[in-house]
This record gives C-alpha cells, sequence and structure tokens, in this order.
C-alpha cells in the first residue's frame, strides 16, 4: 500500500509519460517472468555493445520499473527519462488501460508475460514474504483469498483482469506480443526465436548460444546483477527473488479445498476468452 500511495503521488508524471517509437515495454502481472524477459531483451540489444554493464549494473536500472516510487530514489519515470539506450527497456506492472497512452499513439512494441493464477499467486506470496518494504502477506490461507478476490494489490488490478486486458488488447493492437511463462519454461529456444521474430532481430547463433545459456534460471540466480540481491529491503534468509522458477509448484502449497474455490473463481472470471494457461508442463 506504502508503494501504491507513492505512484499515485506522482500519477500526472506517469500519465503523461512520453513514450518514443522505439521503447520496448514488458509488462505482467507482478511474478510472472518480469526480470527473466527483460534480462533476454537486455542480452539481445546490448549484451555485446555494453558488456560493462552486465557485470556492474543491476537489471532494475537497465530496464526501469515504470510506475516505480521509492523513498530516496528517483522516480521510475525520472530513470526511464534518464536511460541512454537505445532502444529504452521499460518495465511495468500497469494494467493495459492505465498503461500512459503515449505508449500506444507512438506504437511501442509491448511484450506482455503471463502465468497462471496458481503458480503466480505462490510466487507472489514468497515475494511479499521476503519484501520488507510491503506489508506483512500474513499466512497463505489469507494471502490466497485476497489474491482470488483480486484484492491484493490495488493499482495493478486482479489477476484474471490483467492477463485479459493485454489479450484482448492484443486483438486490435498488433504490437503485443503475448508470452506464457509456461512455454518459456516448456521450450525456451522456441519462445526466444518467437519473440525474436516479433523484434525483427536475426542474432549470430554465437550471440543466440550467449543469450540462451546466460537467462538459464540456475545462471541469473547466480548472477548479482539480476538475482536482486543487491536490492536492501529485501530479507533473503527464508526466501529469493529467484526462488524456484518452475511450473506446478502451485502442488505444493494449495489444498485440494483452496484448489477448488480457485478453480471456481476462476471458471466465472475467465468465461467468454480464448486464452488458456496451462497449470503444469
Ligand atoms: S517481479 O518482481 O514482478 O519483477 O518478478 P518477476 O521477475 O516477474 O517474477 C519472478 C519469478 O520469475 C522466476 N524467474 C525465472 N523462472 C525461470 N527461469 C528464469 N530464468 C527465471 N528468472 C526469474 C523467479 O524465480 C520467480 O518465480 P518463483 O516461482 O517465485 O521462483
Amino acid at each position: 500500500m506504502r508503494k501504491e500511495k507513492k505512484t499515485t503521488d506522482n500519477w500526472e508524471n506517469l500519465q503523461n509519460f512520453q513514450a518514443r517509437p522505439d521503447d520496448i515495454v514488458v509488462s505482467t502481472f507482478p511474478k510472472a517472468g518480469t526480470t527473466w524477459v527483460s534480462y533476454i531483451l537486455d542480452l539481445l540489444y546490448f549484451g555485446n555493445t555494453a558488456p560493462e554493464c552486465q557485470t556492474s549494473l543491476p537489471i532494475y536500472f537497465r530496464v526501469p520499473f515504470l510506475e516505480s516510487a521509492f523513498p530516496g530514489l528517483p522516480s521510475g519515470v525520472e530513470q526511464v527519462n534518464k536511460l541512454p539506450t537505445t532502444p529504452r527497456l521499460i518495465k511495468t506492472h500497469l494494467p493495459v488501460q492505465l498503461l500512459p497512452k503515449s505508449f500506444w499513439e507512438q506504437n511501442c512494441r509491448v511484450v506482455y508475460v503471463a502465468r497462471n493464477a496458481k503458480d503466480n499467486a505462490v510466487s507472489y506470496f514468497h515475494f511479499d514474504r521476503m519484501n520488507k518494504a510491503e506489508p506483512e502477506p500474513g499466512d497463505w490461507n489469507t494471502f490466497l483469498q485476497t489474491f482470488m478476490d483480486g484484492k491484493h494489490i490495488i493499482l495493478f488490478g486482479p489477476w484474471y483482469d490483467h492477463v485479459r486486458g493485454y489479450w484482448e488488447k492484443k486483438q486490435t493492437y498488433s504490437n503485443i506480443h503475448y508470452m506464457f511463462y509456461e512455454d518459456m519454461v516448456g521450450d525456451t529456444v522456441r519462445e526466444f526465436e518467437g519473440l525474436c521474430s516479433f523484434l525483427g532481430l536475426s542474432p549470430s547463433v554465437e550471440d543466440r548460444e550467449r543469450v540462451i545459456q546466460g537467462v538459464h534460471f540456475e545462471q541469473m540466480k547466480q548472477n548479482k546483477m539480476t538475482n536482486y540481491t543487491t536490492v536492501p529491503g529485501f530479507d533473503t534468509k527464508e526466501t529469493t527473488f529467484m526462488r524456484k522458477g518452475k511450473v506446478g509448484d502451485w502442488k505444493n502449497h494449495f489444498t485440494v479445498a483452496q484448489n477448488e474455490k480457485l478453480e471456481e473463481r476462476y471458471k466465472q472470471k475467465m468465461k467468454n476468452i480464448t486464452l488458456q494457461f496451462r497449470t503444469e508442463i
């Protein structure tokens, strides 16, 4: 809530953000694979031209979080405005209707990553346990209830509306590339190729290998520039940002009753849509 308050203080600035046509937006509901795709993009565009950044600048400075407004740090908008790179890679969790309109006017490319609701909820729960800048998430059952009710994070709205909003936008705005976390885990190479094709990039065999190796879960978990261990507000004693990186961990968390309840809610909220998720691979 505290973070949301700061973001709303900066709301006008955010909504008036001036996009450039070559900006690339990475949009997700939190914990759906933002850092993974951000790092793929960063390596693709700047792995060769700015290799020193790979060892000195954490990913959250290279791909700023647009709506962020943390005390003592420049806002996300200020950080993006100061980015020296072309293209600018920009992270957001804003739901489609709150994304600054300039991105649409400039016909910017948007890479959206969606993750199945069950694993997304589990990942978010552990993240909230670790993130001391946010209120405690309570126990798993309490957390899951607020997540299912769509009340967990007001600014980004319910998971259902988020994934649905970008899916529906894609029907009329062709510059959205809609990806699934489960597909990325299942076949990283194929998803990487699809992303390159959307971006109009044809990396050399060596570059392709370098990116694919570099973005492997274990590599990113060890890499201080991508594993978020440099963030002071994260208490990593019990869990870490790069936690498991798996599809289906929800099975280790949900009771049968919790699963039935989510399935029921899911059916109501996700009817009349062609969007399909896999909860195991
Ligand atoms: S955030 O805070 O919204 O930016 O978090 P986000 O990066 O979207 O999501 C974090 C989850 O993504 C997993 N992750 C990965 N999985 C597989 N492979 C790679 N390379 C990878 N990088 C990040 C990370 O482990 C979090 O998921 P969980 O399930 O908690 O492990």
